[in-house]
């Protein structure tokens, strides 16, 4: 028998069911049915949602501007283990009822940080007993662990670029603690994330001597992780700006071009998130595509910002568009191995009740499931396919076969330019013909 949870946190609110496009339950999915075979795979593995602790369970929905709004029955204001204890059951009954299959979560959003590191990680070995019990009844899975390395005040110039030798030390024994938990509740994958690695201002940088050390600190971490034995896939996540002015890992490119540049390609893939991708002035498929090109696509954080405020909203993605855009990208890669889509999102400020949480989850959900199925149907299509195979049809053959195999050299392309006289003529690109394409399904 499996253990019940005995106080339910979200009285009134059921297991969220499918219900159909034309169900006007607001509590019930319209698209997502996590058994539904899409191109021969149910949904639920194409899709992989997973909820995030901090935003869902840990956010408190203030701002710059005023103390949160968000009511939680469950919080009483203390920083107690107890309490700790009591947010685990929260979040998997969330979870739960979402029918979510995966979670992800900071050390320091799960269990209070204590007077000292001992202290701390004693915390977190309390709390992580609790995780495990929950992950056993429920089935629900970690999608990826990770590090605060940001919220405290002793992070204030960063963790592995900190000008502090001190703090690096203190980075990486914390880290040294997430992989191991991440490790013993089974994680699919574990993620870093710089929250300060970066520079406010040149003036005090010395930029090259922080790169190397994120670099070592990066080293340490994966020569750690097969001492342990952790079989998880390492992210990086790509963030433009916010909380430093320039963050290193600012964008797929750069990602790609650090883990390059000191050796570590093999051992990372990145974790995308929307919002970041746009901050850095790129669209989200943009940065899929990049990551793809170099074999390194892993997970995805699901969410979306707003074109009117230029900052990270971390807001609930419900735009067909950029669900199938996205969707598009995912197929073509053929899917997720170790990663999923992780909603790192919350609900906005005056959406305090605990049953936004539901709404939220179920619209990201929904607009996926979408996406999903939009992009399925485009492919199964071909039109689009098609359209691109013969855009490069000239590669295929002839003068265009010999260049990219290798074979014809700039004298071989001169005499054939001088015998021709001029290039074949181009044809349109049909950018409004795709994009109505696009429309039509959906
Ligand atoms: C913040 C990041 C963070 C990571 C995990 O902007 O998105 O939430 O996903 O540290
Ligand atoms: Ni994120
Ligand atoms: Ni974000």
């Amino acid at each position: 028998m499996k253990r019940r949870a005995t106080t339910e946190y979200f009285p009134g609110i059921p297991r969220i069911p499918y219900e159909g496009p034309s169900s006007k339950n607001p509590l019930a999915f319209r698209h997502y049915n996590p058994e539904e075979l899409v191109d021969g795979k149910p949904m639920r593995e194409h899709l992989r949602f997973s909820v995030v602790y901090w935003h869902t369970i840990r956010g408190k929905l203030s701002d710059m501007f005023g103390e949160g709004t968000a009511v939680r029955p469950w919080e009483d204001g203390s920083n107690s283990l107890e309490l700790a204890r009591t947010r685990v059951r929260v979040a998997f009954e969330l979870i739960e009822k979402l029918g979510a299959p995966f979670y992800a979560f900071h050390d320091r959003d799960v269990a209070p940080e204590g007077r000292s590191l001992r202290e701390t990680n004693r915390n977190l070995d309390a709390i992580v007993k609790v995780l495990k019990e929950e992950q056993a009844r429920t089935g629900i899975r970690l999608l990826w662990g990770t590090a605060c390395l940001f919220a405290h005040p002793r992070f204030v110039h960063g963790a592995a670029t900190s000008c502090n030798a001190d703090v690096f030390a203190y980075a990486a024994a914390q880290v040294k603690k997430a992989i191991e938990v991440t490790h013993e509740l089974g994680g699919a994958g574990y993620v870093f994330w710089g929250g300060r690695e970066g520079y406010s201002t040149l003036l005090n940088t010395d930029l090259k001597r922080e790169l190397d050390h994120l670099g070592r600190f990066l080293h340490l971490a994966v020569d750690y992780k097969r001492t342990l034995g952790f079989r998880g896939q390492f992210y990086i996540e790509p963030k433009p700006k916010e909380p430093t002015k320039h963050q290193y890992d600012s964008d797929a490119a750069a990602c790609l071009n650090f883990l390059r540049e000191y050796d570590l390609l093999g051992d990372f893939k990145l974790n995308l998130e929307t919002n970041h991708a746009t901050l850095a002035g790129h669209t989200m498929q943009h940065d899929m595509e990049v990551a793809i090109a170099a074999n390194a696509l892993g997970s995805i954080d699901a969410n979306v910002g707003d074109v009117l405020l230029g900052w990270d909203t971390d807001q609930f993605p419900t735009n067909v568009y950029l669900t199938t855009e996205i969707m598009l990208s995912l197929l073509k890669m053929g899917g997720f191995t170790t990663g999923g889509l992780n909603f790192d999102a919350k609900v906005r400020r005056e959406s305090f009740e605990p049953e936004d949480l539901f709404h939220a989850h179920i619209g990201g959900m929904d607009a996926f499931a979408r996406g999903l199925k939009i992009a399925s149907a485009i492919r199964r299509d071909g039109r689009l396919a098609e359209f691109i195979r013969q855009r490069y049809g000239s590669w295929d053959e002839g003068i265009g076969k010999r260049i990219e195999s290798g074979k014809a050299g700039f004298r071989e392309l001169e005499a054939y330019m001088l015998e021709r006289g001029d290039a074949a003529l181009n044809r349109s690109g049909r950018q409004e013909w795709l994009e109505n394409l696009i429309n039509d399904f959906i």
